[in-house]
């Protein structure tokens, strides 16, 4: 855009309000309560003052859900680093109401919704006021997408068009064992041995080994604890009757890897020339693979290649999202285009029939490329994280389910996982109505996992676990956060949101 640049203004007829508009043209109608504007900015006058926002995170774990827009902002505050790992740092309004690719303004009676959504990638960022809807991209990258409605009808709208255009995943993951929420790094072959044999006869699709077999992130060999490699236990897990899945974080490194010793060329760098600081784990800093580099695509095409050697078809690919930050590259390609280009290559790599889970990405370029994504931060067994209670991208059962809640409408462009469920009472300080919530919330969005180790269930869990496992519940949605399963009213109201109901739990806090 020139600086002399002059939007277009107008006045937008949709779902029977009156919108006075500025953008880079004049919309398309759909329908009576759809249009089209432009790629570009897009500014709309609304007539519904102080209401509710939605916003919606960037990445898997960046915060999702409604906020009154006379309140605080819902985002990551107080930590940069947690900003720059959790959310789009770079579109960051710390002071305004916004969020990436989609944002919904609820009428204050809450008959009407009005939903701004982009329709491709240029890191598109969506804000309000109490006059203004707002829409930017970094680059002219999509068009937008208006509509007004029924909330539930207005997001689902939003998410056909988006599978229109970017497509969606076609794999199903069934039901799913990660090793994650109960051993965490500390992963060997002999366990994980035991832990598989104890898992035969259970009604579980895929046992994911996660985050603890690598060498280091970044160099994705089998580290010493497992002897046999991960051939070896790729064939423990198959003979067992199991679809066997493995963690990959395969765009980072931790800055000691040998993959980041041997190619000092292969990195993102920032504008001083240095690799970039892609974002904070394993109390480290780590950096991303310029994917654009022929030599690293060949690299990615060798790990993925060996990974399905050893047997897996299933990976959780994790940290995606530091492939789409912004920093120079060697090609250049928009940050957001950068990353669609790097997952299409690992499909393309492994393959249609691959079962491709993203944790840790950007929600909208992942389209059309995975099959399940993380709709949240880290689940665990204790419902709310003491540490950083006021940031919504924490760890914990709260957080991550309140995030899932928010992100439902996904449903049409991949599997949407909340994370695991807890069966267990042991090694947990979830209480009941905590534990029931985080399976009712995972029976909602549609995907079943579990990290319990078959060893801490006692009989009743067992059995709660093949049951839940095996069900196939019919599922109403009678509000936003209301719902009937197989009979059984659920109001997570509670859990989605503690400005709308006080919590029926004790220590839901
Ligand atoms: C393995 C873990 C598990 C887990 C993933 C991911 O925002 N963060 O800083 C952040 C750090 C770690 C993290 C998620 C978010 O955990 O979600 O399921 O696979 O990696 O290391």
């Amino acid at each position: 855009m020139s600086p002399r640049h002059i939007p277009h203004a107008g006045l937008v007829e949709v779902g029977g309000l009156r919108l006075p508009f500025l953008a880079e043209g004049e919309p398309r109608r759909l329908d009576g309560s759809t249009v089209v504007f432009p790629a570009g900015q897009v500014s709309l006058l609304h007539p519904f003052g102080d209401t509710d926002f939605y916003r919606h995170g960037w990445n898997s774990w960046g915060p999702s859900g409604w906020r009154r827009l006379s309140g605080p902002p819902l985002r990551i505050e107080g930590s940069p680093e947690r900003l720059l790992t959790a959310d789009d740092a770079r579109n960051d309004t710390p002071a305004a109401h916004s969020g990436s690719a989609v944002g919904a303004l609820a009428s204050p009676d809450r008959q009407t919704t009005l939903l701004l959504g982009a329709l491709g990638l240029g890191a598109p960022r969506v804000g309000a006021t109490t006059t203004c809807l707002w829409g930017t991209q970094e680059v002219p990258a999509g068009e937008w997408l208006l509509a007004v409605g029924e909330e539930s009808a207005v997001f689902g709208t939003y998410a056909a068009a988006v599978a229109e255009r970017l497509g969606h995943g076609r794999n199903r993951a069934g039901r799913v064992w990660s090793s994650w929420y109960s051993q965490y790094e500390d992963i060997d072959e002999p366990g994980l041995r035991g832990l598989v044999a104890d898992l035969r006869g259970y009604p579980f699709d895929v046992i994911q080994v996660d985050d603890g077999w690598e060498r280091l992130v970044g160099d994705w060999q089998a580290n010493a604890k497992f002897p046999s490699g991960m051939a070896g236990l790729g064939r423990t897990i198959t003979d067992a009757g199991f679809r066997a899945g493995l963690w990959l974080a395969p765009f980072i490194a931790l800055p000691g890897a040998d993959v980041v010793r041997d190619h000092p060329d292969w990195w993102v760098r920032d504008d001083d020339g240095s690799p970039l600081v892609a974002g904070y784990n394993w109390g480290s800093p780590y950096y991303c693979l310029d994917t654009t580099r022929p030599a690293v695509r060949d690299h990615l095409a060798r790990v993925f290649t060996e990974a399905m050697g050893w047997g897996f078809t299933y990976f959780k690919l994790d940290f995606v999202y530091a492939a789409a930050l912004a920093g120079v590259r060697s090609a250049d390609v928009h940050r957001e285009q950068a990353y669609r280009d790097a997952v299409a290559w690992i499909r393309q790599v492994v393959g249609d029939d691959v079962y491709l889970l993203g944790s840790g990405v950007p929600m909208l370029p992942s389209a059309g490329i995975f099959d399940g994504v993380r709709t949240g931060p880290d689940v665990m067994a204790f419902w709310d994280n003491a540490e950083r209670p006021h940031d919504p991208s924490g760890v914990g059962a709260k957080n991550a389910m309140r995030a899932s809640l928010h992100r439902r409408w996904l449903r049409p462009l991949y599997e949407t996982d909340p994370d695991a469920v807890y069966f267990r009472r042991r090694r947990s300080l979830l209480d009941d109505t905590q534990r029931q919530a985080v399976q009712d919330v995972a029976t909602i969005l549609g995907f079943k996992a579990t990290s319990d180790p078959i060893a801490w269930l006692d009989p009743s869990e067992r059995e709660e676990l093949r049951a839940w496992l095996t069900a196939d519940e019919t599922i109403t949605q009678t509000g936003r956060y209301a719902y009937v399963l197989d009979g059984r009213p659920v109001d997570l109201s509670w859990v989605a949101d503690d400005a709308y109901a006080p919590s029926p739990s004790t220590n839901a806090g």
